[in-house]
């Protein structure tokens, strides 16, 4: 008898799962707690699959565990919890449960490179794959980064890659997922109202490597604690990148020039003024690159030359443009207190902030205690806009204005920036409390500036 998975999650994940399986005539049906409209409006292509036999459909529910006497394997979407009623169910049954990149893994031989970490990963992941693609390899860019990997994996050959961008969501769900080269770029405490505690998370992120054998490489951020330990569980071979010292097998940079050691010999990279992206941090994401790369057998002038164009991805960082004097950056990739840091730390005061979201239960303190020192105004907005005032109010600051909306906080910066002055949106929350991703979020941000400019 064919295989039936039930598919929990409507949206990008979901559907690309669902369609790969009907496509290999599996069985699926497909659940999300939106209302069929809803999710139709969003992803048409499901009218079609429901012309095909062996395709059902429950929405607008949490669907019944009941379903699980005809269900296979539960493949869950990473935004849904695994503590719904029917993934408890799934376990207690033992219905095998998994996600997204385990189905992906499973139903191909195209080789893995993952990378995974708090800050970093989509801009890592787009720079690696960059450097792929001048190497002439067939290269996918895929994952967390917003494009799930089951959409390539029925025509991906053997000899190309996968360049994926991996969450702690998608590690929880894995089973048997063997990333031939894995990259842990940092990690600080991020979506703990998922995980509840650091631990939680930081074991959902040691899974990157938990199949890795001794002829997969592990690559390290030589930097920092969190990482070092983690790594130490791994049995993978293991290189590491530093800003801060030489390193016996991984790169590094000291006094602004970039090497690469192989094990054998001290190569010269480049100097890291020629690097297309700015700022410690985004040195340290091209140091992953690089080392990555280099041990993946691209060459040294293929991947400088790409280090050379590469500037940096949509949302991160974004130089919106500069009107009256006043420069505009989107950040809304910066959804934890870590990136909003790093954002701070890499533009140019005076900076009024745009800040709050969704509340993933993070410590606010030590953001405050940076924008004390270094922002002009704060505009807050959002559900966690009253935790950000009560923060900043404790660490000594209250220049703070409270909106309702993103057009409102854009006139309001608007009206309150001078000539010199940086308006930055980097909300250290998620989106999902007024958008459906940061995306969305990051492009009403840029249309609300750029308007009438
Ligand atoms: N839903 C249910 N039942 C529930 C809860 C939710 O049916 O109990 C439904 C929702 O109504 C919705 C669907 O599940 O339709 C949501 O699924 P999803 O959030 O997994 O959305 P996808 O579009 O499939 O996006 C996911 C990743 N989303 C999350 O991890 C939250 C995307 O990462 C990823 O790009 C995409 O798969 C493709 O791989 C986004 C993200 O925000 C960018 N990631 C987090 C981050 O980077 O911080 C981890």
């Amino acid at each position: 008898m064919k295989k039936t998975t039930l598919v929990i999650g409507a949206a990008r994940s979901g559907v690309a799962v669902s369609e790969l399986l009907l496509d290999r005539g599996e069985s699926v049906v497909l659940t999300d707690t939106r209302a069929c409209q809803i999710v139709l409006e969003e992803s048409p292509q499901i009218s079609d699959y429901e012309k095909k036999p062996l395709f059902e459909t429950v929405f607008g529910i949490q669907v019944s565990p009941e379903i699980l006497t005809e269900i296979d394997e539960v493949v869950i979407s990473p935004g849904v919890p695994l503590t719904i009623p029917i993934v408890s169910a799934a376990y207690e049954q033992g219905v095998p449960v998994i996600g997204e990149v385990e189905i992906a893994y499973r139903l191909t031989k195209t080789p893995f490179i993952a990378i995974t970490g708090t800050n970093g990963k989509t801009t890592t992941t787009t720079l690696l794959g960059e450097i792929f693609k001048a190497s002439g390899r067939g290269t996918y860019v895929v994952g967390n980064i917003g494009d799930p990997i089951t959409n390539y994996v029925a025509n991906a050959k053997e000899d190309e890659v996968f360049i994926t961008e991996i969450s702690s969501f998608q590690l929880e769900t894995i089973d048997t997922f063997r990333p031939k080269i894995a990259a842990i770029l940092n990690l600080t405490p991020d979506h703990l109202d998922r995980h509840l505690t650091m631990e939680n998370y930081l074991n959902a992120k040691a899974r990157i490597f938990e199949n890795q054998t001794p002829e997969d490489l592990l690559v390290l951020n030589a930097d920092d604690p969190l990482v070092c330990n983690l790594g130490e569980k791994a049995i993978s071979r293991k290189a590491t990148f530093s800003y801060k010292q030489p390193l016996d097998f991984g790169a590094w940079c000291l006094n602004g020039e970039i090497f690469i050691n192989d094990g054998k010999q001290v190569i010269f990279v480049c100097r890291e003024e020629i690097l297309g992206i700015v700022g410690p941090h985004n040195t340290m994401n091209a140091l992953a690159a690089i080392t990555t790369a280099y041990f993946s057998d691209v060459s040294i002038p293929v991947i400088v030359s790409v280090l050379k164009s590469f500037k940096g991805v949509e949302h991160r960082l974004e130089w919106v443009g500069c009107f009256s004097g006043v420069t505009y950056i989107n950040d809304s990739k910066g959804t934890n207190t870590n990136a909003t840091i790093t954002a701070l730390n890499a533009v140019k005061e005076p900076i009024i902030l745009l800040a709050g979201g969704y509340d993933k239960k993070e410590d606010y303190s030590d953001l405050m205690a940076l924008v004390a020192q270094s922002v002009k105004r704060l505009i807050v907005l959002g559900v966690t806009a009253n935790d950000l005032i009560r923060a900043a109010n404790q660490k000594g600051f209250t220049n703070i204005k409270r909106v309702g909306n993103y057009e409102e906080a854009v006139a309001f910066a608007k009206a309150e920036a001078e000539p010199g002055d940086t308006v930055l949106l980097s909300p250290a929350c998620a989106s999902w409390d007024m958008y459906d991703n940061y995306e969305i979020r990051g492009r009403v941000f840029k249309e609300l500036v750029t308007r009438d400019q």
